[in-house]
C-alpha cells in the first residue's frame, strides 16, 4: 500500500483508477477538491440566527471573541457541538423508534411479514423492564415491551428505562451531575432549544445537557435498537461471511440493500430465496440472486445471514462503479446523493424506500411494515428485470476476503463459559494477568479525506500486535472485514503473544465484529458486564478500555463518542478537531469530563498518536487498578474458561443460529 493512496484497501484503490481514467468523480476527488471550510471545521461559525452567520475569529482570550449578539467564541463552539450530538442521537433513536413500531405491530397481530423470532431475548427484555412473562402469551409480552419502550420517547419526567443496566456507581455519576435522560425526544428538543439563539451561553452547561441526550442515545435509541432487533430477527452468534467488492457476481443478479433499518432488508433476505423468485431471475437469463450490504444494513444482515459485504461509508460509489449492481436499495443514512448520479452512468436502478430519505433520480418504492414481504419481491424483481441491462463496462473486481462476524454481547459471555457457566470472569482474568492488555472499541465511518479505511487498518494491526483486544462495530468493522482482519487466523498472524493465546484457545478473531452503529450499545453492555464480574473497575469508568473512531464523519459518531465518554471511556476520534477553535471547550471534553465521569473525548489527527494516547490510557488504568504491569509475553496465571459446545458452535458457524 502506497501512503499516497486514497484508499487503504486495494481493490477500492483499483476501481479508483478506472474512475479517474474513465473521468468518473467520486468523494476521493471531491473531498480533495472541496476544502473544508476552515471557520466552521473547528466550530467557530455561528448560524443560530440571521444577524449572522457569525465568524468567530480573532486574537486574544477566547470569551472576548464575541458575535453581533455577544454570544462568545465558546459558547459557539459548545452549542455547534450539542447540535451534533442531538443530530446524531434524532438518527440512531428515530431509527429505534421505527424498530419498536415494527415490534408493537407484530404484537398487535397487525402484520404477518414479522414475528417474534428470538423469545428468550424477548423475555430477557421484560425481565430487564420488570415485565412478568411467565405463563403469558408472547405477543402479550412484547406488547408491553414495545410500550414500555415508546415511554423513553414520551415520559416527561423520571428515568429513561435502561439507566438501570449502567453499573450503581456509573449512575450515580450521571445522577450528581444532573444528566440521566428522561425520553430521548425531549433530550434532543431541549438540546436543539438551549442551542437556538439566546438560550444557553454557559458551555459547561450546554454541554452537560450535550452528554444528556448523548446517554438517551446509547442506553436509550441505540440499546433499545439492539435489543429490538434481536427479538425480531434473532440474537447474532458468529457466522462466516465474506466481504469486498469480489462478492458481486457476473452471473447473478446483484442487489445490494444499503442504509441502517434491518426491517425491509430482512424481507429481501427471506425472499431472495424463494424459488419463484429465482426462477424470475432466470428467466431474465442470470443463474441466481445474489444480495450483498453496504454500511450498517450490511452489518445487520451479515451477522443474522452471513450476507456478504461490499463494506462501509467510502465503498458505496465504489461498489456501483463495478458496473455490476442490478439495483440498490437504500431506507435511511449515510446514503450519498451522488449515488443517483453515478447509477445515470451505468446501469444501476437506485430504489428509496422510506419517506423520510427521497433521492432525485431514483425509483421509489415505499416500505410498509403491512406488507413488507410484498415490496420485498417487488424490489427483487426490479433488480431482475434490470439485469439484462448490465453492460460490460465498471471495474470488476474478483477478490473477497472471509470474515467472521456476529458476536453479540450475549455470545461473548456465552463463548467465555457456555450455556450455563457464561460469564465476563475468563476476559477480567486474561485482562488482570495481562496475557490481554486492554479492550479497545474500534469504531465509526471510514472517510474519503483521510486514508480512507487505511487508519483503522493501521490501529487495528497495532493495538492487536499490543495484545489489546478489539471489539468492533459499524463501517470499522467493515474496514477489517473487507481487509481479511476478521478471521480466527489474523490472531496467529499479528496478534501479540498473550492476545493469541486466549483467541487460539477460545477460537476467536483478535477483531470481534460486534455489529452495526447501534450495536456499539453492546459494547456498554460488555462494559457493564465486566464491572458486574469483580476484579476490574466496579464501575464502567476506570477500566483499561478506549474507544476509538479514527475516520469519524458523521453526526452519529460524535453521539455515540459523547455517550461512552459520559459513560466512563476514554474516547479518541481522528482527524481535525470539531471543538479545535475553543481551548475552554476542549479542556471541558478531556479534562473536565475525564474528572466527573472517567471519560474523555479527544480529537488527534495523527494515527500513531491515536494509538499512544490510545495504549496511555490502558496502562494508565491498569496501573490505578493496581494489575500486573502489561509485559509481552509475560503473564500471571487465570483460567480461560471455555466449553466444547461453544467452540463447535464457532466451527459450524457457517449457518445462522437464532439466540443461543
Ligand atoms: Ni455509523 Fe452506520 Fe458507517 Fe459512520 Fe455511517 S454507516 S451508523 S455513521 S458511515 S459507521
Amino acid at each position: 500500500m502506497q501512503p499516497r493512496d486514497k484508499s487503504g484497501n486495494k481493490d477500492a484503490n483499483r476501481i479508483l483508477k478506472w474512475a479517474e481514467e474513465h473521468k468518473i468523480e467520486t468523494a476521493f476527488e471531491r473531498a480533495a477538491r472541496i476544502k473544508p471550510c476552515p471557520i466552521g471545521a473547528k466550530g467557530a461559525c455561528c448560524k443560530a440566527c440571521h444577524v449572522g452567520p457569525c465568524r468567530l475569529m480573532g486574537k486574544g482570550d477566547e470569551n472576548d471573541i464575541v458575535g453581533v449578539c455577544g454570544a462568545s467564541l465558546p459558547t459557539v463552539v459548545a452549542r455547534n457541538f450539542v447540535r451534533m450530538i442531538a443530530g446524531g442521537t434524532a438518527a440512531h433513536s428515530d431509527h429505534a423508534r421505527d424498530m419498536v413500531l415494527t415490534l408493537l405491530a407484530v404484537a398487535k397481530g397487525e402484520t404477518k411479514d414479522f414475528q417474534i423470532t428470538d423469545v428468550k431475548k424477548l423475555y430477557r427484555v421484560a425481565s430487564i423492564l420488570d415485565i412478568n412473562f411467565e405463563g403469558r402469551p408472547v405477543n402479550d409480552v412484547a406488547l408491553d415491551v414495545a410500550n414500555r419502550f415508546l415511554e423513553d420517547f414520551q415520559r416527561q419526567k423520571g428515568e429513561i428505562n435502561y439507566i438501570k443496566r449502567a453499573p450503581k456507581k456509573t449512575q450515580e455519576r450521571w445522577r450528581k451531575w444532573g444528566i440521566v435522560p428522561r425520553n430521548v425526544d425531549r433530550e434532543i428538543s431541549e438540546s436543539m432549544h438551549r442551542t437556538t439563539m439566546g438560550v444557553d451561553h454557559e458551555p459547561d452547561n450546554l454541554l452537560l445537557h450535550g452528554l444528556r441526550t448523548a446517554l438517551a442515545d446509547g442506553w436509550g435509541g441505540c440499546m433499545i435498537s439492539t435489543d429490538v432487533t434481536d427479538i425480531l430477527f434473532g440474537t447474532p452468534s458468529p457466522i462466516k461471511a465474506e466481504a469486498s467488492f469480489g462478492i458481486f457476481k457476473e452471473d447473478e443478479v446483484n442487489l445490494v440493500v444499503h442504509g441502517h433499518e434491518p426491517t425491509l432488508s430482512e424481507k429481501i433476505v427471506d425472499v431472495a430465496s424463494e424459488p419463484e423468485m429465482i426462477e424470475y431471475a432466470k428467466s431474465k437469463g442470470a443463474k441466481g440472486i445474489n444480495l450483498g450490504g453496504m454500511c450498517c444494513t450490511a452489518n445487520e444482515v451479515l451477522m443474522r445471514h452471513g450476507i456478504p459485504t461490499a463494506g462501509g461509508f467510502t465503498n458505496q460509489e465504489l461498489g456501483l462503479l463495478t458496473g455490476l449492481i442490478d439495483a440498490i436499495t437504500v431506507d435511511v443514512q449515510c446514503i450519498m446523493p451522488a449515488l443517483a448520479d453515478l447509477s445515470r452512468k451505468f446501469h444501476t436502478k437506485i430504489i428509496t424506500t422510506s419517506e423520510k430519505g427521497k433521492m432525485k433520480g431514483a425509483v421509489h418504492m415505499q416500505y410498509d411494515e403491512h406488507r413488507a414481504k410484498e415490496i420485498a419481491r417487488d424490489i427483487v424483481k426490479l433488480a431482475c428485470d434490470n439485469f439484462k441491462n448490465r453492460t460490460t463496462g465498471g471495474s470488476h473486481i474478483t477478490e473477497k476476503y472471509r470474515m467472521i462476524g456476529g458476536f453479540s454481547h450475549e455470545y461473548i459471555e456465552y463463548m467465555q463459559g457456555g450455556r450455563w457457566r457464561g460469564s465476563f470472569r475468563p476476559l477480567n482474568d486474561a485482562i488482570m494477568a495481562g496475557r490481554i492488555r486492554g479492550v479497545v472499541g474500534l469504531a465509526g465511518c471510514d472517510n474519503s479525506r483521510v486514508q480512507s479505511t487505511g487508519i483503522h487498518k493501521f490501529i487495528a494491526t497495532e493495538l492487536i500486535k499490543n495484545d489489546v483486544l478489539i471489539v468492533s462495530t459499524g463501517c470499522g468493522s467493515a474496514a477489517c472485514g473487507t481487509s481479511g482482519y476478521l478471521t480466527p487466523e489474523m490472531a496467529l498472524e499479528n496478534a501479540g503473544p498473550g492476545l493469541r493465546e486466549v483467541c487460539e484457545a477460545i477460537g476467536i478473531p483478535p477483531i470481534l465484529h460486534l455489529g452495526a452503529c447501534v450495536d456499539n450499545s453492546r459494547i456498554l453492555t460488555i462494559a457493564s458486564a465486566m464491572a458486574a464480574e469483580g476484579g476490574l473497575s466496579d464501575e464502567i469508568g476506570g477500566m483499561p478500555a478506549v474507544g476509538i473512531a479514527p475516520e469519524w464523519m458523521s453526526e452519529k459518531a460524535i453521539a455515540i463518542g459523547c455517550y461512552f465518554a459520559a459513560s466512563g471511556v476514554p474516547v479518541i476520534f481522528g482527524g481535525e478537531s470539531p471543538v479545535e477553535a475553543s481551548p475552554e471547550v476542549t479542556k471541558i471534553l478531556t479534562e473536565v469530563w475525564m474528572e466527573r465521569f472517567k471519560g474523555a473525548f479527544h480529537f488527534e489527527p495523527d494515527p500513531e498518536k491515536i494509538l499512544e494516547l490510545a495504549l496511555k490510557y490502558i496502562d494508565g488504568a491498569r496501573e490505578a487498578l493496581k494489575l500486573k504491569k502489561y509485559e509481552p509475553g509475560k503473564f500471571g496465571t487465570e483460567r480461560v474458561l471455555m466449553d466444547m459446545a461453544a467452540r463447535r458452535d464457532m466451527e459450524r458457524a457457517a449457518k445462522p443460529h437464532v439466540g443461543f
